[in-house]
């Protein structure tokens, strides 16, 4: 068979990478031809992306990969949710895209609950709320009279924005569309109602498109820069990272009854834990609402129900405040130290509100002990621990939860991700669950990005069959549970802190 190749450029929260991916029609070979670091830079009061970085960055990525591969079938590219940038007359940037940590958000749930009731927004979007939700970053450009939602002509998504820089097209993959709290997840189109209870410009939202189709060629200009000779096309793969990382989860199967939910779950495992299952409807109900389940937009036609757990961003911004310190640790020292301090010391709820800004993270983590009657860890060792068995209570948590929702059993936990390559947390996810972990693969994002190009491009039949792909093409870690007496015991502690 022919093979074909492809490269994915995935920008996460704290990493971007271009891989490149080669597909003979039976199993994907994948390459890293550039990694780099991403995270935000403060400019006075306001907390940025850098995006003329991240541009260089992709262009440095097509230019490796045009070096060593004559040709392409194709590249796609993704990013975290929520964020955008705005696009005025003749082609112009308007601004720099502000990070979703930024404070501009604060006040908005309120701001937007008196133009449009709380339960509304829901039963219309099916979208957890979270307070950096596209939709309240928008109010908070409009309440502050922004000169740029005036001049705007486009409203255009992370990844939408990065693909309109090499194309010259502007469109809205569907995907990351979907986490704007905007969108219908009914009909896969803009909300007219929430644009106009919330008096936003429903003229920028832009055309929709589906994950797999084609977005247009590469600008020529940025390919006579980057050395590219051929004509290459840009394609929309699952633009909303998960998304791409849920597409590539290595399972294989039918479900087990005809439309049923399947018995596994994922865990999309980085800077944020997404956990959740794939279903063939929005569940949109008063319990979902309840829990902050949120309904995204997957491939093939699927809904993501899943739920934000704040991640291993307690660890990253926890590390950060040490580094600054002067006390620089990998993550392999941190998980070392964590496996070596006691257990079930101090437990946090990990999606408290306090831990989501920038800033030190074990001060904010002693205070959450504080608060709730608890000796705070006295140590990096003792926190990330904290951290880790935390987060794995907040799965077993999530999956009662979703359990009850979808009405199944769930058998197995797919862990995809950087995040799977933390053996401790793994191990800790399946002790805490009373499930088997499958661990793998690390970059589930990057090849569910590069295969539905390949989808897309008519090389692969459906679904089911991209996923037979990554299980042929990429090992996986098997974690058993143990010790689950003294899990149980903890995640009784835990239900006590977790305020529904
Ligand atoms: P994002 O896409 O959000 O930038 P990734 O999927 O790249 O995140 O995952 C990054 C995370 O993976 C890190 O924050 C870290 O917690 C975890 N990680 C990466 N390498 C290791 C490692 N060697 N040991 C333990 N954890 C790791
Ligand atoms: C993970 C992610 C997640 C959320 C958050 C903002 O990288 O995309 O699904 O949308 O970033």
């Amino acid at each position: 068979a022919t093979t074909t190749d492809y490269l994915a450029l995935d920008l996460g929260a704290e990493s971007g990478r271009g891989m490149l991916g080669r597909f003979d029609g039976e199993r994907l070979g994948l390459e890293e031809m550039h990694r780099f670091p991403n995270g935000p830079v403060q400019m006075l009061d306001t907390l940025y992306w850098d995006l003329p970085r991240l541009f260089d960055e992709m262009k440095t990525a097509i230019g490796k990969t045009a070096a060593v591969k004559g040709s392409l079938d194709g590249i796609g590219v993704d990013t975290w949710g929520v964020d955008f940038g705005l696009v005025g007359r003749n082609d112009t940037l308007l601004g720099n895209p502000v990070h979703y940590r930024d404070a501009r958000t604060e006040g908005m749930f309120d701001a937007a609950f008196k133009r449009i009731s709380r339960d509304r927004l829901y039963e219309i979007t099916g979208l957890q709320f979270l307070p950096f939700n596209t939709v309240y970053q928008l109010l908070a450009l409009k309440l502050s009279g922004s000169p740029l939602l005036d001049s705007a002509e486009t409203l255009l998504m992370m990844p939408d924005l990065l693909g309109w820089l090499l194309t010259g097209e502007r469109a809205g993959e569907r995907t990351d569309s979907s986490t704007t709290q905007l969108l219908d997840p009914r009909t896969g189109e803009w909300s007219d109602e929430i644009c106009r209870a919330l008096d936003l410009p429903r003229n920028i939202l832009p055309r929709l498109i589906d994950p797999g189709s084609e977005l247009g060629m590469l600008r020529k200009s940025v390919a006579a820069e980057v050395g590219v000779s051929q004509p290459l096309t840009v394609i929309a793969p699952p633009t909303h990272d998960t998304a791409s990382a849920v597409a590539a989860v290595p399972a294989v199967g039918p479900p087990a009854a005809p439309g049923a939910p399947p018995d596994w779950c994922y865990l999309s495992s980085g800077t944020w834990s997404l956990l959740g299952v794939e279903v063939g409807q929005p569940v949109i109900t008063p319990e979902t609402q309840r829990y902050n389940f949120t309904n995204e937009g997957g491939v093939a036609g699927t809904t993501r129900l899943l739920k934000n757990i704040m991640g291993l961003w307690l660890v990253q911004e926890s590390r950060r405040t040490w580094a600054r310190a002067g006390n620089e640790m990998s993550y392999e020292q941190l998980m070392a130290m964590a496996m070596s301090s006691r257990p079930f010391t101090a437990l946090i709820d990990p999606d408290d509100p306090s831990f989501l800004s920038h800033g030190d993270m074990p001060s904010r983590i002693a205070a959450f002990c504080k608060r709730t009657g608890q000796t705070p860890p006295d140590a990096e060792g003792p926190l990330v621990r904290t951290c880790l068995e935390s987060l794995a209570l907040k799965y077993r948590w999530t999956i009662e939860r979703l359990e009850g929702i979808v009405g199944t059993k769930i058998k197995t936990i797919h862990i995809v991700g950087g995040g799977s390559k933390n053996t401790l947390l793994c191990q800790f996810a399946a002790d805490a669950c009373g499930r088997p972990v499958h661990g793998g693969p690390v970059e589930a994002t990057a090849i569910g990005n590069i295969l539905m190009q390949a989808l897309g491009r008519g090389r692969l039949g459906s679904l089911q069959e991209l996923r037979a792909v990554v299980a042929r093409s990429f090992p996986v870690t098997v974690y058993e549970p143990r010790n689950t007496r003294a899990w149980d015991d903890a995640a009784g502690r835990f239900e006590q802190l977790v305020k529904d």
